[in-house]
């Protein structure tokens, strides 16, 4: 890539400075040579590739140029498959394929080791060449990772039919939640100016298998549904095709009125109906496989059909209907709160959308957030899963971290993510996991999605740091196939991101698997959340108390007062409970079974009362806040020691970073402490430090610039 390009020509200008070899552009796309005693340079020789549509010529071009990385030299491009050859086959391009593909679909991939007349030939075939492309993706991870390429029979299909993106960027390059810099959609000069990024974007998801993206924020403006956006999202769309990826919009609800005058958005009005047909229809003549809508309605200041007596399914409906005959589908978002709805706000969105289940056309999924707050460093599963059976169920991950630690803190998500999807709904009884609710196998759901909240910006790394590119990674990788587990998902990209040596991988796979719980633990133990600064949500502020709307502070979050703290979620409160099924709903109803994790999002605790540790719930908040900051000083211990390994640029970003992570980490464990204890007035325990601070000065701090606050 070009990355490579530009160090060649800055090393050859000043022959003494230190090459910049590594920005972070080139992701876990960097192909380096792999040190595999001839295990690649035996198999993948030659390429042979007969498919000429623009996707396998994708297919076939990126195996070539991650061939000639790993393996030091470009494999030759030959026309029948030969001993030591790759062989990118499709059922159209090679009808005697010794590969069987029943069950693949139309994304999935075979890769078999096989002989033909006595040569020894790996194919990698697929019903389809976007299975193609997959499947070259697959191969290259495997020799990256160090795999034995030698007897290979694997088969691999995705579990989840739409794997998206959902871009939260702004027409005038602004990104909502975004610690990367700027979008890198460059509106202004699209759709002549297409640069090389996008092409970049679009390997890189489908290297991961994502398959969707959708472009703008879903706190959406009119504009983007105006003929010249419509252009620029087309003319994106045509530099993502032939990576399979789909382009999708974020709508506002009332365009039909700002664009063209209509009195109303009443989503039951034939006018409107008819005004969205024909949006669509002219989407459609642009873009032709455009994938369709997604929805914020009645959330947060958003316009909706509730505005007119209607409900989400009216709206969502209405929408369905005028991209239906296009193929295109509508994700309608779950994430709803009212400001005039005195109930707990962990309940609304069920509330809303429960009663609505069986209610959507066939081209509708309802988009739920993985917990029913909003992202926090941990959040018990939504109850909306495996509540809705009649329903496609989407996943919304939120991979750009506005609630831990934005650019700077390694927080690896994988754990995240990886806890969600295992939970037990017991929907259907036990093993009714939410993986398994949004692969739709529960109830027997064709159409099924996962979303990630990008974390991509315009920064040259694209994540704001290189360990938040793992959480891109992890992301694609877990939407692919929600089984894997975070661990191995971490391997594969240290692996492929900074060497294959166990020396590095070992070390950095270690401070990765611990470090979103050590996030929890200096910010939000014990299932505390939300007690983020206003608005930017970076940094402690638990103390606020004072803004109009009750949810908007985090006292509202943990109400914490003189006997104690948390929520309480039981029946003695705002028995949010009875909205899991009853086996987890009777588990969480005693503070005892409740896992202790979640223990403060579901029960208002005494500060005396005893932690499965023996430690008092005061105490036992505190050790928790130490050990994340302890946690975090010993990741630093362990990046110092890979100094040695990891090239100078990528180590003194990740150094530097890791060190503003220590002094936050510190700053949230005693703005925190400083806040809580005069509600507790217990002492410190012994052996712990007090707060460095008196509580006002952190309270005094203030963050007027902080990025990615709308
Ligand atoms: C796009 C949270 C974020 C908002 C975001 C919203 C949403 O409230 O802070 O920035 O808006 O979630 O998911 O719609």
């Amino acid at each position: 890539m070009f990355a490579r390009l530009f160090c060649w020509t800055v090393a050859t200008a000043v022959m003494t400075a230190p090459a910049l070899a590594e920005d972070g552009y080139d992701l876990w796309l960097r192909h380096e040579k792999v040190r595999d005693g001839g295990n690649l340079a035996r198999h993948a020789a030659a390429v042979v590739a007969p498919g000429r549509s623009a996707t396998a010529l994708a297919a076939r071009d990126e195996l070539m140029r991650g061939l000639a990385g790993a393996n030091g030299a470009a494999p030759a491009l030959v026309e029948k498959p030969m001993n030591g050859a790759i062989w990118l086959a499709t059922p159209a391009s090679a009808p005697d394929l010794p590969v069987k593909l029943d069950g693949l679909g139309e994304e999935g991939y075979a890769i078999r080791s096989v002989t033909l007349d006595g040569q020894s030939v790996t194919v990698i075939a697929a019903n389809g060449d976007a299975g193609l492309l997959y499947g070259a993706y697959a191969y290259l991870r495997l020799a990256e990772t160090g795999a034995s390429l030698d007897r290979l029979d694997i088969r691999s299909a995705p579990r989840m039919k739409l794997r998206l993106l959902n871009h939260w960027d702004n027409l005038d390059g602004t990104v909502e939640r975004g610690y990367a810099g700027q979008s890198i959609w460059d509106w202004w000069r699209l759709p002549d100016w297409k640069g090389p990024r996008y092409t970049d974007y679009a390997r890189a998801n489908a290297s991961i298998g994502i398959n969707g993206t959708v472009l703008n924020n879903v706190n959406a403006r009119s504009d983007s549904l105006t003929a010249p956006y419509i252009a620029k999202a087309a003319a994106l769309a045509d530099v993502f095709r032939p990576y399979g990826i789909k382009v999708y919009l974020s709508v506002k609800w009332t365009a039909p009125m700002e664009l063209s005058g209509l009195r109303t958005a009443d989503p039951l009005d034939p006018a409107v109906a008819a005004w969205w047909k024909a949006k669509a229809a002219e989407i459609y003549r642009a873009i032709p496989d455009f994938g369709g809508f997604l929805v914020k309605a009645n959330s947060e200041g958003q316009p909706g059909p509730q505005d007119y007596k209607r409900t989400h399914a009216d709206g969502a409906n209405m929408l369905a209907a005028a991209v239906k005959p296009h193929g295109g589908i509508v994700m309608w978002r779950a994430f709803v709160y009212a400001h005039d709805n005195p109930d707990d706000r962990a309940k609304q969105a069920y509330s809303d959308f429960k009663p609505l289940d069986g209610q959507f056309a066939d081209n509708v999924l309802v988009q739920v957030k993985n917990g029913a707050i909003d992202f926090q460093p941990r959040e018990p599963f939504h109850p909306l899963f495996g509540a809705m059976p009649r329903t496609p169920l989407m996943m919304e991950f939120q991979i750009t971290k506005e609630y831990l630690g934005q650019s700077t803190h390694l927080t690896y998500l994988g754990p995240l993510f990886e806890e969600t999807l295992k939970s037990d709904t017991f929907a259907r009884g036990k093993g009714s996991t939410v993986a398994r609710v949004i692969d739709g196998s529960l109830e027997g759901h064709k159409l099924t999605g996962i979303a990630g909240v990008a974390n991509i910006g315009a920064d040259r790394d694209w994540s704001g740091s290189i360990f938040n590119q793992a959480d891109w990674y992890a992301f694609g990788r877990l939407a692919w196939d929600p089984d894997l587990s975070a661990e191995a998902i971490a391997r594969e990209w240290a692996a492929q991101t900074f060497s294959t040596d166990a020396k590095v991988v070992d070390p950095i796979v270690a401070m990765m698997m611990g470090s979103r719980e050590a996030a929890v633990d200096y910010m939000t133990p014990l299932g505390l959340s939300h007690v983020m600064g206003t608005g930017h949500h970076y940094g402690p502020a638990p103390w606020i108390s004072e803004l109009a709307r009750p949810e908007w502070n985090p006292v509202y979050y943990h109400k914490a007062d003189a006997q104690g703290i948390g929520f309480d979620r039981t029946k003695t409160g705002s028995n949010a409970i009875a909205q899991y099924a009853p086996p987890v709903a009777k588990m969480l109803a005693d503070p005892k079974k409740t896992p202790e994790r979640d223990l403060l999002w579901f029960h208002h605790v005494g500060w005396d009362a005893k932690l499965k540790s023996g430690d008092t719930l005061w105490n036992g908040l505190i050790r928790h806040y130490d050990a994340g900051v302890a946690y975090v000083a010993a990741m630093r211990r362990t990046w110092d020691g890979l100094r040695p390994h990891v090239d100078a640029e990528r180590f003194a970003q990740t150094q530097a970073f890791l060190g503003i992570q220590h002094r936050e980490a510190k700053w949230w464990r005693d703005a925190s402490i400083a806040y809580f204890q005069t509600l507790s007035k217990r002492p410190m325990p012994p052996g712990t430090a007090a707060p460095e601070h008196d509580l006002n000065w952190y309270k005094s701090l203030a963050f007027p610039y902080a990025p990615g606050n709308p």
